[in-house]
Formats: structure tokens, sequence, C-alpha cells
């Protein structure tokens, strides 16, 4: 039997982090659509992100992205998410948009290129160190292009070789969290191309250091909710960055292209103790509204993730496991399909007003009037964008 109460209390608990670059304008190589009422500085993105949190109830923090969310004050910046009802999250570091790292960042064959991403990494520690933040969120865009380009294991060697300076510099309760993806920009190699390039050096490492898991990484097919039991049992499962695709890393909202997969996912998460107080997951968003509204589309996406774990949550784990010991599959499956096709959006509604929330966020927002508003303040100036 699924206590109710059990996964009430535990939706209640979980936390989801927004990422500030998705308030801001963003699109594809081809055109960034703007749209009206887009920040134009962090301190704008933290107040849409505390929009989204004051319309779920669930999503209290707001990751940020250096140096596009680069302040001179970082206590005004921590005051303006209080005042928003948030806080700073992960700090994600930015060594791929510099000519200097056509070739690499921190694999790159030059010594001073190497220096100069490194420095940039040991900044955002600096930064964490003011903002509170726990996690340093790594993802390098380093590879080759062409065989025969560069050194694949020296490349490697570079890599660790930054990867535990970076360490070295880390406080007691900070994290490293090492992302990875199969390719892009690189196309022949990526230097952390999959989870097992990640975890490997994140043993290496030690402790604080853990991999992120960002759902639209992989090749088509990829059997993500595997890799995540195989992290989560090793320890080493610290992040993931939510949102879904379609074909490659389209950065859309997630649970929009493959609600299942999802479940799946999160079914993973949550039988193994991931949602539980004492869990060391993080669960963020990366995404961008290239075309939609962006708050709506924060909330939209927040929403996604409660279903999803609201369902994983209803599986019947003690039935589940009893069918999985008498070998029967096709009730084991039951099981799990029952939970999936459960209709969770009354329970949710029903937790949001237990909490004094709307149990409609989304329409909640669009009767607030905070999107006229920011249309209506937020003239002149440059908006903020992917890459600003
Ligand atoms: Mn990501």
């Amino acid at each position: 039997m699924v206590d109710r109460q059990a996964v009430t209390t535990a939706l209640a608990q979980q936390r989801i982090e927004l990422p500030s670059w998705a308030f801001g304008n963003s699109g594809t190589r081809f055109k960034v659509f703007t749209q009206p009422g887009v920040p134009r500085d962090p301190f704008e993105k933290v107040a849409d992100a505390g929009q989204v949190h004051a319309f779920t109830g669930v999503a209290p923090s707001i990751a940020l992205h250096i140096p596009w969310d680069s302040v001179e004050d970082w206590a005004k910046l921590g005051q303006a998410a209080s005042d928003a009802g948030i806080s700073l999250g992960t700090v994600n570091a930015n060594v791929f948009q510099d000519d200097d790292y056509k070739l690499g960042s921190v694999t790159n064959p030059d010594p001073r290129v190497r220096r100069k991403a490194l420095d940039h990494l040991l900044a955002c520690v600096d930064v964490m160190d003011q903002t509170g933040s726990r996690d340093l969120k790594l993802w390098f865009s380093d590879g080759t292009n062409y065989p025969g380009q560069d050194d694949i294991r020296a490349r490697q060697d570079r890599l660790a070789e930054a990867l535990a300076a970076v360490y070295a510099r880390l406080g007691a309760s900070q994290r490293l969290i090492l992302e990875y993806k199969l390719f892009e920009p690189a196309f022949y190699t990526m230097d952390v191309p999959d989870w097992g390039t990640a975890y490997a050096h994140c043993l290496t490492l030690g402790e604080k250091a853990k991999v992120c898991v960002d759902t639209g990484h992989h090749a088509p097919g990829t059997n993500i909710e595997f890799i995540v039991a195989v992290l989560q049992r090793a320890g080493k499962l610290g992040a993931f960055d939510f949102n879904s695709r379609f074909y490659a890393d389209d950065d859309l909202i997630v649970g929009a292209a493959d609600p299942f997969q999802l479940f799946r996912i999160l079914f993973e998460v949550t039988a193994a103790g991931g949602l539980a107080a004492s869990s060391e997951i993080t669960f963020m968003l990366d995404q961008c509204h290239n075309i939609e509204p962006k708050i709506p589309g924060q909330i939209r996406s927040v929403m996604n993730v409660q279903e999803a774990t609201a369902k994983a949550l209803l599986v019947d784990v003690d039935a589940l496991g009893a069918a999985q010991r008498a070998g029967d599959i096709l009730g084991a499956n039951a099981v799990l399909m029952d939970a999936y096709n459960t209709d969770v959006r009354p329970l949710l509604a029903e937790l949001r007003q237990s909490q004094g929330l709307d149990p409609d966020p989304m329409g909640a927002y669009a009767r607030s009037g905070y999107a006229e508003r920011i249309v209506a303040d937020r003239t002149g100036g440059q908006q903020a964008g992917w890459g600003a």
C-alpha cells in the first residue's frame, strides 16, 4: 500500500532550482527572438525566479552563471533574492565563450590558456564563498573536431590537473559537480562526453565531486534511468539538469517530449531515497524558452517535475518487490504503469491549497498582472540574453 501522507510530505519537501538564464532572451544559432519585459540584469532575473517560487512553492533558489550574472556586490544580489523569497544557488562556470578557448579551455594545448581557464574556475569558488552557494557546476565545451587534432590522453591529463586544482580550493561544504555531454560544440571528441568519464574523474577527486546528469546530453535511445541508478548507488549523483529533447540538446521544457522517461528517472531517484532530507541530489532546470513566455515556461516546468515525482512516489514498491521476487513480469510492469497512469493533478492541487497557494499556478500567475507590469516597467537598457 502506498502511504498517501508520505507522498504528500515528500512532494512538499521537494526543491527545484531555477536557472537564471531561462529568464533571459535565448534562441538558436539562427535567431534570438526577444520578448518584452525580459530582465536586464541579474536583479531582475532574481525577481522573476521569485515569481516561479511564489506560485509553485517548490523553487526557492536560482542558479547563477558566471560571468553572465556577475555583479559588483554579491551581498546585494543575495538580499534581492531574499526579498524575492528565494536564495542564490549553484554557480555555473563559463569557459566556452572566449576566443582563447578555440582549442579548449582546461584541456587546451597552450598552458597560458589552461591557466586562464583555471583562474576563472577558481574565481567562481570565490563567488560561492560570497553567495553561500554549495555547488560549482562545471561543463566543458572542450573537445576536438578531427581525428589527430590533439592527443586524447594528454587532454584527459590536463583536465584531471585542472579539476584537482579546483577541488583543492573547495571549502568543507562546497562541491564540484561535473557535467558531461555527448557532442557539441566539438564533434569528434568531447573531453567529458559521458557519465563514465565524469564518474572516473569524480572518483579520483574524492567525496565532494559528483556527477551532473543533464537529461538532454545523451545519444537518442540512451537509458538515462539506468545511468541515474548506477550513479546514485555509487553515491556520485550530485545534480540533475532537467530539460527535454526530441533530437539533441534541445533544452525544451522538462517532461514535454517524454513524460514517461521523466517518470522512469524520478522513480529510480525516489526509490533510492533521492528525495529524503539527507539526499544530496540537486534538482535543477537547465532550459531555454526561445519562443514561449519565460516565467510561465518555468512554472510549467516545475509542475511537470512535480507531477512526474508524484507518480514516481505513487509506485507501490511493496507490490512491485513482491512481483519482482515472484518473477511476475507483467505484474511488476503493471504496478509501475498504474502509478504512471494516475492523474496526480488533484493531489498536487490539494497540496498547494494546504500550503496557502493557488491550486492552479499557471492561472494564478496569469491573473497576477506581473507579466504586464514587467513589460511596462522594463523599458530602456539592454535585455539579458544567452551570452550576456
Ligand atoms: Mn546542463
